[in-house]
């Protein structure tokens, strides 16, 4: 890690300001025509984001040249999403700009805060998965551990979320990518994608096979570099973004035979591959255009890693001595097919060979248990789109049938639950049997999640191959997380610790020493004060709701999915409601936040958000609610937003049914911004109460093993619950009561599933989840102990940094020089 200095003099820090000034004119007039009385807001944001997309490009260049002169392993990073939200504050941040750049803006009566404000978050992912992706890459920056994102230039990001009352509606997210400042086209280095079309057998002298992929259609793949500057500035690496464009090839041919309007809607059609990001928890299977992406991207990405390879010289057996490619889940992992076809059709390696090479090169992470989840492709369209990749995913199957049967027996079920081909129906392809296959680790994200995949995700698979299984629990960029996020808790800790805790988050610990310093912790409580303060005008302004911050906030912040349980903390806050109207009783005031996004073709989750807004209008309107309980649904929640609430969180709800969360990672920003966690013994949680000790952490809820249990002999019956439970029982009953909507019918739905199937055990863990609340109440009334609580977790999180996580996959499955 490098060293970092002190806060630079401010005598320094006046001179880099008037440079800056100097460069902000000087766009201003060469850049965009403009004189400062008439430049707009907008035009400020471009100004500025040029005089730091110079700095950022000159380390660059600096890095690529350092670099050059000693070639080493680099790691491809291929992931369809990679959800970096906006880049002028994180790259102030790492180049050491911040306070200059904020001095020469406010010089010229300006607020940079109000100018990086306006810009537009790139939301090229749906959440965890694709977030983890970003603080991946930025780590790699950090440590100068060379690396490039590989992903897809979507033009139209996740959707934008709005309300027609409490109903959620999609908007579409146009980032205006063709414009940004963070963009560098390298139209140079396009490529050729092939689709379609047919396999034309024949055989070589030797008689051996050598088929010929004829494509029925052709298109290019166009790179454009995001770079990603390292904290400090040292280092920069590349995000790769492809966008589709129609081949002029392919064009020229058609206008030649006159088929003019053929040959425009053929540039529409194939345009459209990279145009939209697919919401997850939408069916997508048998989706073409979906395939499509994956494909596309996949190709292009390997066009580059083999391009790049050949500049070393080396026979292309050595490819995975410099070359490492890691798969963000199952979506890009036809890279396993489209290598071996490169490798056995181009460079006429014997298969056995081929698949050496790739096996060594390839790595799969796993990012999710829920079967719905598992990608399966049907075998029709596959052959449709990808007649050679069909075959090869054949004879990979093939053969690992042999062994399997070798291994096992003939007629063993075992065989026919490892096969890449799932019969029955219509046959599809398993992504993740290919994925592990061609593989030699395979990872899962947080402990529990691991041991999962082995014991029931791919327990065969475990069985065959048990060396090539390991975790890598995830973590978050301490940068964005905290410095940039959390300004007044970072000016903390560098006045405790120094500077180096940014990169080094294990520092953290020191702050341990610091817990029973009455003045520390008023400090702390203060900042945390202010960052609930600020949220609440945020609130206020765009929302129209009046918070009280003296209140405790209670968060609950990620995509809405029926396993989150979103629906268990409404079901909660319904208790409380009645507590406080049918009992009279009092209750601490608290204050719940909610914000997240429900795809746009999942029901459930929508009539959920449906629910909590109606809920929200129902207590935020009745007087008898007032200084006691508020409930928000932030609407269109993104990075940005995330980085605006994560600092004012008093209580973190990570509360998905034990077994379900791979790992989560929303647990681990709120923790270290000093929220304390009320969550179920699932994904990271574990490892997170671990780290800060049971007493600092408010578990409740069934063990997974417990779930997994009742779910395989079917003994969970969840209207026993209610009947046992009197409060629970009378906060379902509000559900069908007409009492939030006066449509009676609108949660019948919600109900009926609760007390009938309930798939994902609320009924069995409310009491439980309330008793936790109960707890949390009482503490939050000693202001000091809670305090002391939040520093001595934000002390034991370290291990949760992304650095930490990219480092070990870097040791043990990259092998990169230097980790
Ligand atoms: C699935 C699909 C299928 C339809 C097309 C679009 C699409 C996009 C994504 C996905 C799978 C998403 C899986 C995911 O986000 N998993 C989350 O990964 C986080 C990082 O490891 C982890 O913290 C979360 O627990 C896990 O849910």
């Amino acid at each position: 890690m490098p060293d970092l200095p002190r806060n630079a003099s401010s005598d320094q820090t006046v001179r880099e300001a008037a440079v800056i000034q100097q460069e902000l004119a000087s766009e201003l007039k060469y850049r965009l025509a403009r004189t400062p009385e008439r430049a707009t807001e907008d035009d400020w944001l471009v100004a500025i984001c040029m005089v730091v997309r110079r700095r950022v490009i000159t380390a660059l260049l600096a890095t690529q040249h350092r670099r050059q002169a000693n070639p080493a392993k680099k790691v491809y990073y291929l992931s369809m999403e990679f959800l970096v939200g906006r880049s002028l504050v994180s790259n102030l941040l790492s180049l050491g700009m911040l306070e200059p750049a904020r001095m020469a803006m406010a010089n010229l009566g300006l607020d940079l805060e109000r100018i990086a404000d306006r810009e537009h978050d790139a939301a090229l992912g749906n959440g965890g998965l694709g977030r983890l992706a970003a603080c991946f890459v930025e780590s790699l920056a950090t440590m100068d551990l060379p690396g490039m994102g590989c992903g897809i230039k979507y033009d139209y990001g996740l959707f934008r979320q709005e309300f027609d009352g409490p109903a959620q509606v999609e908007r579409a997210d146009f980032w205006g990518s063709d414009h940004s400042p963070w963009l560098i086209e390298r139209a140079d280095e396009s490529c050729i994608v092939n689709l379609y079309g047919h396999v034309e057998e024949s055989h070589a002298a030797d008689g051996a096979y050598r088929p010929a992929w004829i494509p029925g259609n052709t298109l290019l793949g166009i790179p454009h570099d995001m770079p990603i500057i390292g904290y400090g500035g040292r280092a920069a690496n590349l995000l790769r973004l492809y966008s589709a464009r129609a081949s002029e090839v392919l064009e020229m041919g058609v206008f030649n035979a006159g088929d003019y309007v053929g040959a425009v809607q053929h540039q529409i059609s194939t345009e459209t591959i990279s145009k939209v990001l697919y919401p997850s928890d939408e069916p997508s299977q048998g989706r073409e255009l979906r395939l499509i992406q994956e494909y596309f991207l996949t190709a292009c990405a390997m066009n580059d890693i083999l391009r790049e390879f050949s500049e070393s010289g080396l026979p292309i057996e050595k490819l995975h001595t410099r070359a490492a490619i890691q798969l963000n889940d199952t979506h890009p992992t036809l890279v396993i097919a489209e290598l071996m076809r490169l490798l056995v059709d181009h460079h006429k390696l014997p298969w056995d060979v081929a698949w050496s090479v790739t096996q060594a090169t390839c790595s799969y992470t796993n990012h999710t248990l829920l079967p719905e989840a598992l990608e399966r492709w049907p075998v029709d369209l596959m052959t449709r789109v990808l007649p050679r990749h069909m075959q090869i995913i054949y004879e990979i199957n093939a053969r690992m049938l042999r062994m399997a049967r070798a291994r096992w027996g003939d007629g063993d079920p075992r065989v026919a639950a490892v096969s890449l081909i799932e019969e029955g129906g219509t046959r599809h392809v398993r992504m993740a049997h290919l994925a592990i296959v061609g593989s030699h680790s395979i990872n899962g994200v947080a402990q529990l999640h691991t041991e999962l995949i082995k014991q029931s995700l791919v327990p065969h698979f475990h069985e065959l191959m048990p060396e090539r299984f390991n975790n890598k629990t995830n973590g978050i960029t301490p940068r964005r997380w905290l410095a940039q996020a959390n300004p007044p808790l970072a000016a903390l800790f560098d006045d405790t610790l120094g500077p180096q805790w940014v990169v080094e988050l294990e520092r953290l610990r020191e702050l341990a020493r610091h817990q029973d310093d009455p003045a520390f912790i008023e400090r702390l409580a203060r900042i945390k004060l202010a960052n609930k303060e600020r949220l609440a005008r945020h609130v206020h302004g765009s929302m129209g709701v009046l918070l009280d911050p003296a209140s405790l906030y209670d968060v609950q912040i990620k995509r809405i999915h029926e396993y989150k349980r979103q629906l268990l903390h409404i079901l909660h806050i319904i208790h409380l409601y009645l507590r406080i109207v049918d009992h009279g009783e009092d209750v601490a005031p608290r204050t719940h936040v909610f914000a997240g996004k429900a795809a746009p073709g999942y029901a459930a989750a929508k009539r959920i958000i449906h629910l909590i807004r109606s809920v929200a209008r129902t207590i935020n309107g009745d007087p008898r609610c007032r200084g006691r309980l508020n409930v928000v649904f932030l609407p269109d929640y993104k990075v940005t937003l995330a980085e605006r609430i994560i600092p004012a969180a008093d209580v973190s709800e990570q509360i998905s049914t034990a077994g379900t969360e791979a790992s989560g990672t929303g647990n681990m920003k709120l923790a270290l911004n000093g929220a304390l966690t009320v969550g179920t013994l699932d994904g990271a949680n574990i490892e997170i109460r671990e780290c800060v000790g049971p007493e600092n952490f408010y578990a409740f809820g069934l063990l997974a093993e417990e779930v997994g249990a009742m779910r395989r002999d079917g003994s969970y019956h969840p209207a026993q619950y209610a009947a046992r439970s009197p409060a629970l029982a009378e906060v379902l009953g509000t559900l069908i009561d007409g009492r939030y909507d006066s449509d009676r019918e609108q949660y019948r739905l919600l109900y009926d599933e609760l007390m009938g199937r309930d798939h994902y055990f609320h009924l069995a863990d409310f009491d439980a989840y309330a008793q936790a609340h109960r707890t949390i109440a009482q503490d939050f009334n000693d202001r000091r102990a809670w305090h002391r609580k939040a520093l001595h977790c934000m002390a034991h999180l370290g291990h949760f940094s992304s650095d930490r996580t990219v480092r070990e996959y870097a040791r043990e499955i990259w092998k990169l020089e230097g980790a």
